[in-house]
């Protein structure tokens, strides 16, 4: 019966789409039969769970692939401007109930599910968690996705389709490790491989010029990336739009035949395993030469392979009649993080090589086109590439990028003009592209004392490399060593040159974004201040967003039915901005009620989640005290866990009555991945594990306080944990968080949040009411001082501090006295900066902020105003509305409805 039924609903593009299947559980019910029967994944004799989940995806499916096609029919037919997001992550979260959800589905997949004898909710549990991306930045691209197709925005996402994701985290005595996670086992049902959407991809090889005197790059090795779709669909709409992953395979020719058959295997198949590898892991170690080449590759795959797709749809839909200066009205390209920055010399290529634009006119298309949105300030994430690396890998992209920063030198110098060149110095050495590299030869001359060391083709990266590690060894020695005169070492060896990535972004695009009003101020003042001078139109502030389906529509079901109880209305899904309303009810009695009944639902969850992931047994009654995300010095896991060896230290002071009196009980839940390589990182995530064995296993706390790191953290297990949270921990140092996106699922969700004045938390506390947040900690504008004064020895720790350090070092959580980690927070020799994050000085206004959490607590009906007046504060945080600023200020694209 579906069978006939997706047969007879071929769309035809002026009829109105529909979902083949009347949304009634009995015929929902037999396409997931149908499904079951057919599906050639599982053996015919049994109906499980794994089953049900891919028949009733494969259902839902045929739903959305109507909406999808028509959508893109659509926008081919109508030819509209068209925007497409770059990113290398995409942190999805399973597929299965928010489809379900948008569609408006829920109860006639729930009835047909039934009636099969299943539930829909353990059906949905079955999908794996696609581990595409690795924190916030990935999650963002997700959001963003759901907000233009449910604002019927023209738009689409392109990424890679890493084999195994990023990784599985397994936590054991030893802390974190990582394992290899393989969520395509049993295939992805949702995506649709595109056998006839494929592109060449190019590597190494040399620039040759063709017979028309054009440059011509003939690759040295050759790949392939094919298209894998992802129907993205939008909520109480048509509109599907596409999140285009690539994936690479070598040409089938490069399968070695001959060497295959005289036994040698290995060598026969070497140049597939050569182009597969590029899409197994996102970010593959990058400590060797050929961990960084992989890498780059896959940046270049991931922008030549979109912007190749692209042009051709814009030839496509041009007809005959391509005029290539329309190419920006058609098509808008943001670029998520600098990692997909190549878009620029590969737009530009593509122009000039392919299309025989001119330079003058190639580069007004790229940069009319391309715009860039940062999502960090720390100088150690601004990605920089080698330029030797680079040259071998991408040789004619080396040539154009040599160029731009020819062409912004010029600029620089017409600018500030040559009569002070300590200024243009300065300007240069901030501002060009490329780094370490001599200026280019038309401008050899215009500072007169020149100092930036050329780089020359015999400088291997492994001479470079070596030079540079025993150039460390002798600086880390220097530390040690006692000073007797200060003698200005030479330099021993040219700095490598180098091209970094977010200079190039700047330069090339027509847009800078930051993501938190705090953070683009950053941006402006501090990181590209030199740009802003020069192009102060180009900045802007993008605040972040979150899909308010995902995050509270469906992941959170019992407050969702409150509030549209309490609004009257379910609109808020689409208007957030109507969730203000329950401010009026922020104290009544009833409101308050149900509002903490669901909170406990959510928090029995929890209760079996924490069971099961880590064996621990936790009190639904206790405060749920909850710090979620990726593991790093600068969030400051280690600020929260001492504060919590401070808190359990004055209880092991205390007696039994004094101690209940004096706490409220709390469960402290930690989750998130530390980077593989990040070794301070993985020795605090070792540290929590172990000050949660020794308190939870002390009789004497019992549920006053439990400690509990949720192993393998994924957005599935952010959407239990967000809504059970009551207080939520948001402590990077100031200035060093660009957003937060976290801070904003929280907030929507009644939870309270502890936080310094850091990224977005800065705006959410505007809009929720600072009565309503807990705020501690300096200030961004203090932090510069308050490193210089630590350098300078006159920073006096607090003696709660001193007090935690040396508890921690006592013993108590076994054998360990944690040197490397209590030592960073000293600078002590050998151990780093000297606390560069400041913990100890934020740590006693911490500590005192925490008191204040219990007192608030202690009062439930207080407690649950200020719950009520988050949710009912953070309507501004929805993606929706961020994508309408996107789309308005920077892409100029508009909605679109499907006839
Ligand atoms: C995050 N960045 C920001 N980066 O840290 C966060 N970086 O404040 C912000 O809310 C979020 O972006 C969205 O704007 C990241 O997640 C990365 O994951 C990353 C990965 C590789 C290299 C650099």
């Amino acid at each position: 019966e579906p069978k006939e039924k997706v047969a007879d609903a071929v769309i035809d593009s002026e009829q109105e789409v529909m979902n083949p299947f009347a949304p009634d559980a009995a015929s929902v019910a037999s396409s997931i039969k149908y499904h079951a029967e057919f599906t050639p994944l599982f053996s015919p004799e049994r109906f499980e769970l794994p089953k049900a989940f891919f028949a009733t995806a494969q259902s839902v499916r045929d739903a959305l692939i109507m909406n999808w096609n028509a959508t893109y029919e659509y926008y081919n037919r109508v030819n509209v401007k068209q925007a497409y997001y770059l990113s290398m992550e995409f942190l999805q979260g399973r597929a299965l109930s928010n489809a379900v959800g948008n569609l408006g589905l829920n109860s006639a997949y729930g009835d047909a599910l039934k009636r099969l004898g299943f539930d829909l909710e353990s059906v949905a549990s079955q999908e794996p968690d696609p581990a595409l991306g690795n924190g916030g930045l990935g999650r963002l691209a997700s959001c963003f996705l759901d907000s233009m197709a449910t604002l019927n925005y023209p738009a689409w996402g392109y990424g890679l389709r890493y084999k195994y994701g990023l990784f599985k985290q397994r936590i054991t005595k030893d802390g974190q490790e990582e394992a290899a996670e393989d969520w395509l086992e049993l295939s992805n049902p949702w995506e649709v491989v595109r056998n006839d959407v494929s592109y060449p991809i190019k590597f190494y090889g040399k620039v040759v010029f063709g017979s028309d005197g054009k440059k011509r790059w003939i690759g040295g090795e050759d790949i392939v990336a094919v298209a894998y779709d992802v129907p993205i669909p939008g909520y109480k709409t048509n509109t599907t739009i596409n999140l285009r992953l690539w994936s690479t395979k070598a040409p089938s020719e490069d399968f070695d035949l001959s060497s295959y058959n005289s036994g040698k295997h290995t060598e026969a198949a070497e140049a597939l395993f050569n182009a597969e590898k590029i899409c197994y892991v996102l970010y593959p170690g990058d400590e060797s030469l050929e961990g960084k080449t992989l890498r780059l590759k896959q940046q270049y795959t991931l922008c030549s392979a979109s912007l190749q797709d692209i042009v051709t749809r814009f030839e496509t839909r041009s007809g005959g009649n391509v005029n290539w200066e329309e190419f920006p009205e058609k098509v808008a390209v943001q670029m998520n993080d600098t990692h997909p920055t190549l878009c620029i010399p590969e737009l530009m290529r593509i122009l000039m090589d392919l299309k025989g634009l001119s330079w003058e006119d190639a580069w007004k298309i790229t940069q009319r086109t391309v715009a860039y949105t940062n999502h960090t300030v720390l100088p150690e994430a601004l990605e920089k590439w080698s330029l030797e690396l680079m040259e071998k890998l991408l040789p004619r992209h080396v040539e154009i990028i040599e160029k731009i920063d020819e062409e912004l030198v010029r600029t620089i110098v017409s600018e500030y003009g040559t009569a002070d060149p300590d200024l243009l110095e300065e300007k240069l050495k901030a501002m060009r592209i490329l780094e370490n590299v001599e200026l280019p030869s038309a401008f050899a001359d215009v500072i007169v004392k020149p100092e930036i060391l050329p780089v020359t083709a015999k400088d291997t990266i492994d001479e470079l490399e070596d030079a540079q590690t025993s150039v460390e060894k002798e600086q880390e020695e220097d530390k040690t060593a006692v000073v007797e005169e200060e003698v200005i070492p030479e330099p021993k060896v040219k700095p490598p040159g180098m091209v970094r990535m977010a200079n190039l972004a700047v330069v090339g695009g027509h847009a800078v974004n930051g993501v938190a009003e705090i953070h683009s101020e950053i941006v402006k003042q501090d990181v590209f201040n030199d740009f802003v001078q020069l192009w102060p139109e180009k900045f802007q502030n993008k605040t972040n967003g979150v899909t308010p389906r995902r995050w509270i529509r469906f992941c959170n079901p019992y407050l969702s039915d409150i509030i549209t109880k309490w609004i009257g209305t379910e609109d808020w899904v689409l208007h957030t901005e109507k969730l203000a309303e329950l401010r009026k009810f922020a104290d009544n009695e009833d409101l308050q009620s149900e509002w903490r009944a669901a909170k406990k639902k959510n928090k029995l969850k929890v209760v079996s989640l924490i069971k099961e992931r880590t064996g621990y047994t936790v009190s639904p009654d206790a405060m749920f005290d909850i710090q979620i995300k990726r593991i790093h010095e600068y969030k400051r896991q280690l600020l929260n866990i001492l504060g919590i060896v401070y808190r359990y230290k004055k209880m092991k002071e205390m007696s039994a009555s004094e101690r209940e009196k004096a706490f409220v009980p709390r469960v402290c839940i930690f989750g998130g991945k530390a980077f593989a390589t990040y070794v301070q990182a993985k020795r605090i995530v070792k540290f929590i594990t172990d000050v949660a064995s020794t308190i939870n296993h002390d009789p004497e706390i019992g549920d006053l306080l439990k400690v509990i790191f949720v192993p393998d953290y994924n957005v599935s297990v952010a959407e239990l944990l967000i809504p059970a949270s009551e207080l939520s921990q948001h402590i990077s140092t100031a200035g060093m968080e660009a957003s937060g996106t976290s801070n904003m699922k929280f907030s929507m969700n009644g939870c309270i949040l502890i936080g310094t004045l850091d990224g977005a938390n800065v705006e959410i506390r505007e809009e929720v009411g600072e009565e309503n947040f807990f705020l501690f900690g300096a200030k961004a504008d203090e932090i510069v001082n308050l490193r210089k004064e630590r350098a300078e020895g006159k920073f006096v720790p607090d003696p709660t501090f001193e007090e935690v350090k040396k508890f921690v070092r006592s013993g108590v959580f076994g054998s360990n006295t944690y040197d490397e980690l209590i030592g960073s927070l000293e600078g002590n020799e050998g151990f780093g900066r000297a606390d560069y994050f400041l913990v100890g000085k934020d740590f006693p206004s911490y500590i005192e902020c925490q008191e204040k959490v219990d007192e608030a607590y202690r009062d439930q009906k207080r407690w649950t105003r200020m719950s009520i007046l988050n949710t009912a504060g953070s309507f501004k945080f929805s993606s929706d509305r961020t994508i309408h600023e996107y789309a308005k200020d920077i892409w100029n694209i508009k909605q679109v409805e499907l006839p």
